[in-house]
């Protein structure tokens, strides 16, 4: 089997770094040395088949994102990242791990759309991957079928208390499917925002005249995040199921998950790149010559993009820094401006939501690290050991030890990255993150061990990526 050497450079993991070498043997990570180590009895550099020269650079565990959506049927077309491209797109980007949404829509059996992901992305994917089950329709089938999911390595399903119609879920049958996930383990994950209310308001914006996609802003008001997130605490508080927010972006939001947890209960959330760096007034507000006030579309999704003159960012990455707030993840959901989101020029209420931030998330949370948001270590902590803990992958993923997959990323500090639609891998027509300077570099990616991202060359292979079957959360209280 294979042997690598990444030599010279400064481990960095969840819990502190060190000047160390990492041996890779096959897959898997066999030590974690000091430098020159002699304690293998040889010369570790002159018996291995590469060395990796990662002087001055950072060593990490492979980002884990926890939240992407490839070819997701969503808004009368389909996000527009495969399985293929999207894998791709995250090893240019330091992610080794990503765990998809299969999706079962209402009235269908849930095994059916579960295998439907499965075909997608088998003998698909360049890195590993594992699926989350977003439960569209609770009946009497699909309660059983949850039942089934953590022997197929699903230990997470997700419900949606927006999007009444599409994937929307009442009280009812939220209350009914906890229920099942407090019997069995699962962790529910809940898009918290009151759909039904939201399409009140935004029927009447419509019926004003005011389509453009700055009104997605206002009609998803903060009022409603902040709402569903206090009744799907309650709801998990009830039936006694660990509760996950995904991509929480109002500051009201996290103040109730925070008001949870501090009462002990297994409460927990995430926010996106999105919520972090961009906002209402200067994005989903903006206007180009090519689309006018459309320009606003690219960054519609949902949750919005909030007022920055509410303090939403500011308050996004302090909870990331008192763990109010334990993970980032993109929600990775791309549209093609053209063919795509121009489905809704005229009517906001029509152009697909999603933004695509897969490939940028590495770099972009570390620009946080730049900027003194955050820490070095709480930087591989958000990105790579707490996805890993939170969704039953730790040991085999988002940790640099003996014994755990060779997923790292060699990180170049002194490196810079330009991100642009011209030099991005994703497969859409804009960048939602044009002009964004990162002062840091994607340098070297190993992916169980193999080479799949070598300065500028790809050398990621499609399938090589495999399922992963995972365990129960290891994060709860
Ligand atoms: N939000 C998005 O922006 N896109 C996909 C689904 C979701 O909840
Ligand atoms: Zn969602
Ligand atoms: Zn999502």
């Amino acid at each position: 089997m294979a042997k690598t050497l990444i030599t010279n450079g400064t481990v960095v993991t969840a819990t502190g770094r060190s000047a160390a070498d990492v041996l890779v043997d096959g897959e898997k990570i066999a030590a974690v040395l000091e430098p020159g180590s002699t304690l293998l009895g040889f010369d570790i550099a002159a018996n291995v088949d590469t060395v990796i020269d990662a002087a001055g650079k950072y060593v990490i565990p492979g980002g884990i994102d926890a939240h992407t959506h490839f070819e997701l049927p969503f808004g009368g077309t389909e996000a527009s990242d495969t399985f293929e491209s999207g894998t791709r797109a995250a090893a240019w980007g330091g992610t080794t791990t990503v765990i998809d949404f299969a999706v079962q829509t209402t009235g269908q059996p849930l095994e059916d759309g579960l295998a439907t992901w499965h075909e997608r992305a088998a003998g698909n994917c360049a890195i590993d991957y594992g699926f989350h089950q977003i439960v569209g329709g609770v009946d009497d089938a699909s309660l059983k079928a949850m039942g089934r999911l953590v022997d197929e390595g699903i230990t997470s399903y997700k419900m949606f208390m927006a999007y009444p119609g599409v994937f929307y879920s009442d009280d009812a049958q939220i209350v009914k499917a906890m229920q099942k996930a407090g019997e069995t383990g699962l962790l529910t994950m809940m898009h918290a925002e009151n759909g039904p209310a939201i399409d009140v308001l935004a029927e009447q914006l419509v019926a004003q005249g005011k389509t453009d996609p700055y009104y997605h802003g206002l009609a998803r008001a903060w009022q409603l995040e902040e709402e569903a997130t206090h009744r799907s605490i309650m709801l998990a508080n009830l039936t006694g199921a660990p509760l996950y927010v995904v991509h929480v972006s109002a500051k009201q939001a996290v103040e109730q998950l925070a008001w949870a947890r501090d009462k002990g209960q297994n409460v927990f959330g995430e926010t996106c790149p999105q919520y972090l760096y961009l906002s209402l007034e200067e994005q989903l507000g903006a206007s180009s010559a090519q689309w006018g006030a459309f320009e606003g579309a690219k960054w519609v999704c949902s949750t919005p993009l909030r007022a920055r003159e509410e303090g939403h960012q500011d308050a996004m990455w302090q909870a990331l820094r008192t763990n109010d707030l334990q993970m980032v993840s993109t929600d990775h959901c791309p549209f093609c401006m053209k063919g795509q989101k121009d489905l809704g020029i005229g009517d906001f209420r029509k152009i697909p939501n999603g933004i695509g931030s897969l490939e940028h998330r590495m770099d972009l949370m570390y620009q946080g690290v730049v900027s003194g948001e955050i820490s070095l270590e709480r930087w591989v902590e958000l990105t790579s050991t707490t996805p890993a803990r939170m969704f039953g992958l730790y040991g085999r993923k988002g940790v640099i030890q003996p014994g755990a997959d060779a997923d790292i990323v060699v990180y170049d500090p002194k490196g810079h990255t330009s991100i642009s639609v011209e030099t991005h891998h994703m497969n859409m027509d804009h960048s939602a993150w044009e002009g964004f300077e990162i002062d840091g570099h994607v340098d070297t990616v190993l992916s169980r061990g193999k080479i799949v991202i070598d300065g500028n060359q790809y050398l990621g292979v499609k399938g090589d990526g495999k399922y992963l079957k995972r365990g129960l959360s290891q994060y709860l209280i």
